[in-house]
C-alpha cells in the first residue's frame, strides 16, 4: 500500500486548514472520552476527601477516607492524565503534522489494555481490596488485580509511545511532513521519550509486587517466580523513577500545550526556537534524576547521593523551566506589541483574549503551575527543608498547584480547541468556559494555600483526622491551623464546581452540541518522492 491509498482519509478543518486523519481523529475521541470519565469520578472523590479535611464538617468515616484518597489519587493523575496524553499524542502527531496515524487497529488495541487495567484498579479500589494509596508502598499489600490493572495500563501506555514515535518516522519517510518538528509536536516527543523511561520503572517496581501479591496456590513456594518480601526501599525507589517521571512528562506535556494555546490564541512564536528546544532537551537530561527528592528521608540512601542528585542534577531541568518561564511570556508580547497594542509597558497583557478559554486557561494554568508550583517545589526538594516538610499537607499543597492549577487547567483549555477541531461540535456554552477556567483556578489555588500553610504548621498529609482524636501523644497545632483546613473545604467546593462545570461542557458539546459538517477532501503528502 503507497502514502497516496490514504489520501481518502481525510478531511480540512475549515477554521485552521489542518488536515485531519479520520481514524486517527476516533482514536483521539476515544481517550479523551475515558480520560474525562476517570476526571469525574476523582473529582467526586475530592471533594469527599477535602469536606473530610475540613475538620469542622469531618465528613467520611476514617476507611472511606483512605479508600477515598487512594481513587482520588489514582483516577486523576493516573488514569485522567494519561488517557488525555496519549490523545495528545495522536493530536500532536497526526492532526499536527497532517500526517496519516498508522496502525489504527493497534490503537485500539492499546485503548483496551489501558480501560481493561483502569476498570480493573477501580474495581479492586471500591471494593476496599486495594486501600493502600496511589503510592502502594510496601509492605502494604493490595489484591493482584489491582497490580496487574495497573501493569496492563501501563503496558498500553507504553505501546502508545512507541506508536507516536513510529508516526513521526511514516510522516518523514511517507513525506506528509517535511523539516524539523513543529515545537508543540517536538515537546511531546520529549513527553514520550520521558514517558518510555517512566513506565519502564513503573515495570521495575510493580511487576515483582503483583508476584508478591500472588497467593501460593498459584506460585507455590520453591517456584522461581515466588517473591516473598519486597524490599520497601527498593520499591520506593523505582516507584518515584516512575511517579515524578511521570510528573515531568506532564510538565512537557503541559508547556507543550501552552506554546500551542498561546500561538493559537494570539499569534506566539517563540522568540528564539533554538532556545525552548534546548529547554525541553534539558528536561530530558536532568529531570529523572531529580526523582530522589522523593527519597529524601530514606535511611538507607547516602546523604551525598541525595544531595547530588537533588541539587546539582536537578538544576538542569530548573534552568529549563526558567527558559521556557521568559520564552512564553515574551513570545505573547511580541505578538501583541507587533499588533500595535504598544501603549504602556503592559497594554499587550490588558488587551490580550481574556475572555478566550483558551487564552484564560493557558495565561492561568502558566502562572499557577510555573510560578506558584515550580517555586514552592523547588523550595521542597531542598534536603534541610525536606526533613521539616516531608508527609506534611505542604507537599499536597504544591503538587495541586502544578498538576491541578497548571496541567489539569491547561488539559482542559485545550479540550476548548479539540472539540471543535478534532471532535467536530461546535462548543456549547462557550462564554461559561471562560468563567470556567477562572473559577477553577481560583478554587485550586485556594485548596493549595491551605494545604501549604496548613502543612506549614505540621498538619500530616493523607490523615483523616489531624486532631488524633484517640492519640496516646496529643500534639500542640498552632489555632490558626483549622482555618487553613477550612480553606481546603471552600477551595475544593469552589474547584469541583469549576471542575464539574468543564465536565458538563465538554460532555454536553462532545454529544450534542452543533455538528460540523465534515469537509471530505484527498490529500496526498505533499513532500513525497515525486510529489509536485
Ligand atoms: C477539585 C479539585 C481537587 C481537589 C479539591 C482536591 C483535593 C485533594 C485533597 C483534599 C487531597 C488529600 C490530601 C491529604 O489528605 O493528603 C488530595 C490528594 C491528592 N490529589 Fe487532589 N484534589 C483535586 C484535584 C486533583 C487533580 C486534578 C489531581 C491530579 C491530576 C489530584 C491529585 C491528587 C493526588 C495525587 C493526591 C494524593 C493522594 C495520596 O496522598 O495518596 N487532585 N486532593
Ligand atoms: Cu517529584
Amino acid at each position: 500500500m503507497s502514502a497516496t491509498d490514504f489520501s481518502d482519509q481525510f478531511r480540512t478543518c475549515q477554521t485552521t486548514g489542518l488536515k485531519v486523519h479520520r481514524p486517527a481523529q476516533r482514536l483521539i475521541w476515544i481517550n479523551a472520552v475515558s480520560a474525562v470519565v476517570f476526571l469525574l469520578i476523582g473529582g467526586v472523590m475530592a471533594i469527599l476527601i477535602a469536606l473530610t479535611k475540613w475538620q469542622a464538617i469531618h465528613l467520611l468515616e476514617q476507611d472511606l477516607f483512605y479508600r477515598f484518597v487512594t481513587a482520588h489519587g489514582t483516577n486523576m493523575l493516573v488514569f485522567w492524565i494519561v488517557f488525555f496524553e496519549m490523545a495528545g499524542l495522536i493530536f500532536g502527531s497526526a492532526v499536527v503534522l497532517g500526517s496519516r496515524f498508522p496502525g489504527i487497529a493497534f490503537g485500539w488495541f492499546n485503548w483496551g489494555l489501558m480501560i481493561t487495567g483502569a476498570v480493573m484498579v477501580n474495581v479492586m479500589m471500591f471494593t476496599g481490596k486495594a486501600d493502600v494509596m496511589f503510592t502502594a508502598y510496601p509492605p502494604l499489600k493490595a489484591h493482584p488485580l489491582f497490580y496487574l490493572g495497573i501493569i496492563l495500563f501501563a503496558v498500553g501506555a507504553l505501546l502508545y509511545c512507541f506508536q507516536f514515535l513510529y508516526a513521526l518516522v511514516i510522516a518523514k519517510k511517507e513525506g506528509w511532513h517535511k523539516g524539523s518538528l513543529p515545537l508543540f509536536t517536538f515537546g511531546l516527543l520529549t513527553a514520550a521519550i520521558i514517558a518510555i523511561w517512566t513506565l519502564l520503572s513503573g515495570a521495575i517496581a510493580f511487576v515483582p509486587t503483583f508476584l508478591w501479591s500472588l497467593p501460593k496456590t498459584i506460585i507455590p513456594d520453591g517456584s522461581f517466580l515466588r517473591i516473598n518480601q519486597v524490599d520497601p526501599e527498593f520499591f520506593r525507589i523505582a516507584f518515584w523513577g516512575f511517579g515524578h517521571s511521570a510528573q515531568q512528562i506532564n510538565l512537557a506535556a503541559t508547556v507543550a500545550i501552552w506554546y500551542l494555546l498561546a500561538h493559537l490564541t494570539t499569534g506566539a512564536k517563540p522568540v528564539n526556537q533554538k532556545m525552548c528546544r534546548i529547554a525541553f532537551v534539558l528536561y530530558l537530561l536532568g529531570i529523572n534524576l531529580g526523582s530522589v527528592h522523593h527519597n529524601l528521608v530514606d535511611p538507607g540512601l547516602s546523604a551525598t547521593y541525595r544531595i547530588f542528585n537533588t541539587s546539582y542534577l536537578f538544576y538542569a531541568a530548573v534552568i529549563g523551566s526558567l527558559i521556557h518561564a521568559f520564552s512564553l511570556p515574551a513570545a505573547v508580547e511580541t505578538a501583541q506589541r507587533s499588533k500595535g497594542l504598544t501603549r504602556g509597558l503592559f497594554e499587550w497583557l490588558t488587551k490580550a483574549p481574556w475572555s478566550h478559554p483558551g487564552f484564560s486557561g493557558f495565561a492561568l494554568s502558566f502562572v499557577i503551575f510555573g510560578f506558584l508550583g515550580g517555586v514552592t517545589g523547588v523550595i521542597l526538594s531542598v534536603e534541610q527543608l525536606n526533613m521539616v516538610s516531608h508527609n506534611t499537607l505542604r507537599v499536597p499543597g504544591h503538587f495541586h498547584m502544578t498538576v491541578v492549577g497548571g496541567t489539569t487547567l491547561a488539559f482542559m483549555a485545550l479540550t476548548y480547541y479539540v472539540i471543535p477541531l478534532v471532535l467536530q461540535r461546535k462548543l456549547i456554552g462557550e462564554k461559561l468556559a471562560v468563567y470556567q477556567t477562572y473559577i477553577f483556578a481560583v478554587g485550586i489555588t485556594i485548596v493549595s494555600a491551605g494545604m501549604t500553610f496548613a502543612g506549614i504548621m505540621g498538619a500530616p498529609r493523607r490523615h483523616y483526622d489531624i486532631e488524633m482524636s484517640n492519640a496516646v501523644f496529643q500534639f500542640p497545632y498552632a489555632t490558626a491551623i483549622k482555618p487553613m483546613l477550612s480553606l481546603v473545604g471552600i477551595g475544593a467546593i469552589i474547584a469541583a464546581t469549576g471542575l464539574f462545570i468543564f465536565i458538563g461542557i465538554a460532555v454536553l458539546s462532545v454529544f450534542f452540541g452543533e455538528k460540523i459538517e465534515p469537509k471530505v477532501e484527498k490529500h496526498v503528502p505533499p513532500h513525497a518522492a515525486g510529489a509536485a
